[in-house]
């Protein structure tokens, strides 16, 4: 996302310098009462969660609001030494895919789960964009539980996006590919108008669950699709995509997928597409992809490779598929609370188009075309357009709602956020942002039923705002009040990664629903203990099976011999406490990570194989009492082939 913009800041330099709008003032920006705006005292709690993409870290951050303080880290494509999520053996099965263990992805937006548009907040959903897959997040206990893979994508960036009452999860493919059997996919890169086609994935949730699954994926043009939202009341049942390179460019496309005036918004009809899979339309493909689910009673996670998936032809299938014209290369499509208007952002254009779905709908109706696409109609861009906002800024990127009918839209090369009203389309005020805002967010933003009161831009340049780190700065995001007519910075702070997309919701959706340690009555591990005397090493060939507990402070056994190097050692560690914030670490010298965080009532499992002979050391890494120091214990490597028996022993007089 950086290069491009760079680039398209590049393009724009001249119609900048022209406009000469550059934020000044930087220092004078802030209100005189920002401070206490944003202070939480001590003890007290933030008013609002927000979740943060980590972009290039694969991570969603938990932030709170007012404040900016940073909670947790929580990894989602990602390995975390932190807890040891991606080392340990019950969760490598959550970073599998069909290319085999990909421990690192990119991912750039989030979705919060939603009842008739408004936010629920029981789930987070979030994206991988290089090695496409759709996340599903707990928000009782801050964890991955799903990850699916989509197949027949190639760059998952317009995603993941839901419909109003996550129905579905909705995956736009950036890349166009070529999709079918081996002989279908190994093509010339010049036949791409020919052989290369987009996907959308509809992905249903379990209502009660949450459980993911690919119910149908529809064919589209070989155009690159960016970023998508769903219809919402009045518009429920529809979902719209915005597309650039419409030219079907496949080089350079800086130059080449910029040459039309306008690319389009793509609305779906998905109400129409369930009609006919209930019709049996539609045909199953071959498709291999990976889903992985996280199973919080045995504490381990399974993944499976599935082979199929139910493909639409909206070319064949009719009135799936309708394009609005949108100038120029848009990048958000956002719709407002009452599902009325929908928003296209060009990042080109000088003009930001608001459509009127009521004029839509009228439009199909009167079969009011300016053309088609592969036999799917064009409407007519004025019969569409509800009205254009006049000369907002340069660069408009993303437009989130109030609630109280204004719309705020970020923009990336005039470094500025631009609220208008979305009836009138006037321009009601603008603030500068530090610099060159991507994403921005409000409260419960781009569902029915808006939080308001703050407004946070997460920006992609920082320059000057903190002390400096070397060649790379901390990115930032900045809290602005929007309670009032004028909109007031309070507040800069620095984020985990590159933020792009971010939701936030009232911290009362959950706070009071959070697991707090799990019943070992429920732990179905295979391996998991029930209480200290269960703690033994078996071994079977040449592995060795530690199953081994933890409890305020020791570790049992924590003497253990007759290991050999080669062997392969599973520590099963199950943590006995049973109160709330008591996790145990485990480490031994040699292991690839520092670190196993297990948490209260769990079982994890560290693989060690040890490359030599010696007494190795492990000890708890988490502060867990005033004796945490002394949970440690030792294990003796003697050299392949040795015959020391096997011997263990758990401190107690044997
Ligand atoms: S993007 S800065 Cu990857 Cu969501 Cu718009
Ligand atoms: Cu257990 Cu420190």
């Amino acid at each position: 996302m950086k290069t491009k913009l760079w680039l398209l800041a590049g393009a724009a330099v001249a119609m900048a310098l022209a406009n000469g709008c550059k934020p000044k003032g930087a220092q004078s920006a802030l209100s005189g009462d920002a401070a206490s705006k944003v202070y939480v005292a001590p003890g007290q709690h933030d008013e609002f969660y927000n979740i943060i993409s980590g972009g290039f870290n694969g991570q969603m951050s938990v932030v709170g609001l007012p404040s900016g303080r940073v909670f947790k880290i929580l990894p989602v494509f990602s390995v975390h030494p932190e807890n040891g999520w991606g080392f340990s053996e019950e969760t490598k099965p959550m970073l599998n895919t069909s290319h085999g263990f990909v421990p690192w992805d990119d991912l750039h937006h989030i979705a919060i789960s939603t009842t008739n548009a408004e936010h629920d907040a029981r789930w987070a959903f979030g994206n991988a964009n290089n090695t496409p897959r759709i996340a599903r997040v707990d928000l009782t206990t801050f964890k991955t539980v799903e990850i699916i893979e989509i197949p027949n994508s190639g760059g998952n960036h317009s995603s993941p996006f839901i419909t109003e009452n996550t129905e579905y999860v909705v995956a736009g493919t950036r890349f166009s590919v070529p999709t079918g059997d081996d002989n279908q996919r190994d093509v010339p890169i010049e036949t791409y108008k020919e052989n290369f086609r987009g996907t959308i994935s509809f992905i249903s949730v379990d209502k009660e669950h949450g459980d993911m699954d690919i119910a149908f994926q529809l064919e589209a043009p070989p155009f690159n699709f960016d970023l998508a939202r769903a219809g919402k009341k009045k518009s429920h049942g529809w979902f719209f995509f915005s597309t650039y390179n419409t030219e079907m460019a496949h080089t350079l496309l800086e130059v080449n997928a910029s040459q039309k005036d306008k690319d389009f918004i793509m609305a779906v009809n998905w109400k129409k597409a369930e009609e006919y899979i209930k019709q049996g339309k539609g045909k199953k493909v071959k498709a291999k992809y990976a889903h992985n689910k996280w199973n919080e009673e045995t504490h381990m996670a399974t993944s499976v490779i599935k082979d199929e998936v139910l493909s639409l032809d909206p070319r064949e299938l009719k009135d799936i598929i309708y394009f609005i014209p949108c100038p120029k290369s848009p990048h958000g499509t956002d719709t407002d609370p009452s599902g009325e208007y929908i928003v296209g952002s060009g990042k080109l254009a000088a003009i930001i188009p608001v459509f009127s779905f009521t004029k839509m709908l009228k439009a199909i109706e009167n079969q009011d075309f300016e053309g088609s696409v592969d036999g799917m109609p064009v409407l007519r861009y004025e019969s569409v357009l509800h009205g254009e906002v006049e000369k907002p800024g340069l660069g408009p990127l993303h437009t989130e709602f109030d609630g109280k009918g204004n719309a705020y839209t970020s923009f990336f090369v005039s470094s500025e956020v631009v609220k208008w009203n979305i009836e009138t389309l006037q321009v009601l005020d603008r603030v500068p942002t530090y610099y060159s805002v991507g994403h921005l967010m409000i409260p419960g933003g781009p569902t029915g039923k808006p939080h308001g009161k703050y407004l946070v831009a997460y920006n992609k340049i920082t320059k000057d705002r903190y002390l400096p780190t070397g060649p790379e700065l901390a990115h930032s995001a900045q809290l602005y009040d929007i309670s009032g007519d004028k909109m007031q910075l309070l507040l800069d702070f620095p984020t985990i990664g590159e933020p792009h997309y971010a939701e936030a919701f009232p911290a009362t959706l959950i706070k009071d629903k959070q697991v707090k340690f799990y019943p070992l009555e429920k732990n179905n591990h295979p391996r998991a203990l029930k209480g200290i005397n269960d703690a033994r090493v078996v071994r079977e060939g040449n592995k060795v099976h530690v199953y081994m507990t933890t409890i305020r402070s020791n570790f049992r056994p924590d003497n253990i011999e007759g290991i050999r190097v080669g062997d392969e050692v599973y520590f099963h560690v199950t943590n006995l406490e049973q109160d709330w914030d008591v996790p145990h670490g485990f480490a031994v010298k040699g292991a690839n990570t520092a670190e196993l965080l297990i948490m209260p009532g769990e079982t994890s499992t560290l693989k060690w194989i040890p490359d030599r002979v010696g007494v190795f050391p492990f000890y708890c890494t988490d502060f867990c009492s005033a004796l945490h120091q002394e949970m440690q214990g030792y294990i003796r490597v003697s050299p392949a082939g040795s015959n020391v028996p096997l011997k263990y022993s758990t401190g107690v007089a044997e």
